[in-house]
């Protein structure tokens, strides 16, 4: 077979080569060394160098994006909503008696496992049911807490000063979300001192990338 008949030929001219070269200079030892370290190094350092390139990136990517990063959807900007939100006091809140809204935006990270939460403003005269889903799948749901214990004994003209509306962090637990993910804020309005309530304030969710 040809290939054969070359690999068997290899070693005479390099026998061949040798033996002159040694006749020549006696630095045998030295050149069969350099030969060898030639042929051995090309083989294993080159598909060693090539795993150890390929580990390194990967790790580099993955860190660069790992565990901490945040997105932040903002209830003003980010989201698209239903007729009834306004400004209510510098958060998103549904307009008085205009009964329930929605609110949905479009996860724009990468697929990932995130942990939710959203910030919500809470009031002193109502606990406003609220909802937050993922492809329509509810993720968490409950009803604000009261920003004062004075409930409906707070003096209505003076909310703002004696019990003004308090920012709340709630937790959503942690959830698989892809690009394109239907993110949605539900909220509802209710009224249990009278002619005044709580109108689901909110000001945004983010998601902190776990893995
Ligand atoms: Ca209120």
């Amino acid at each position: 077979m040809p290939s054969s008949a070359q690999n068997s030929l290899l070693p005479k001219k390099s026998l061949l080569l040798c033996l002159t070269l040694c006749f020549l200079v006696s630095a045998c030892d030295t050149i069969e060394d350099y030969f060898d370290d030639d042929d051995e190094g090309s083989a294993t350092s080159g598909s060693g160098e090539i795993a150890a390139g390929a580990t390194t990136s990967e790790a580099t990517l993955d860190q660069g994006s790992s565990a901490g990063t945040k997105i932040y959807l903002d209830a003003f900007k980010d989201f698209s909503c239903s007729g009834n939100w306004a400004d209510r006091d510098g958060a998103l809140g549904l307009k008085p008696f205009s009964g329930s809204g929605s609110c949905s935006a479009v996860f724009p990270g990468k697929a990932g496992t995130y942990r939710i939460h959203a910030k919500i403003q809470t009031e002193f005269d109502g606990q406003s049911p609220y909802s937050i889903s993922i492809n329509g799948q509810v993720i968490k749901q409950g009803e604000y807490p009261l920003s004062s214990s004075l409930f409906c004994d707070c003096p209505k003209d003076d909310w703002r000063s004696i019990c003004p509306d308090k920012n709340v962090t709630i937790d959503g637990g942690t959830h698989t979300l892809a690009p394109g993910d239907t993110v949605e804020f539900w909220g509802d309005d209710v009224y249990p001192c009278g002619d005044h309530g709580s109108y689901a304030k909110w000001h945004g969710i983010t998601f902190t990338l776990v893995n």
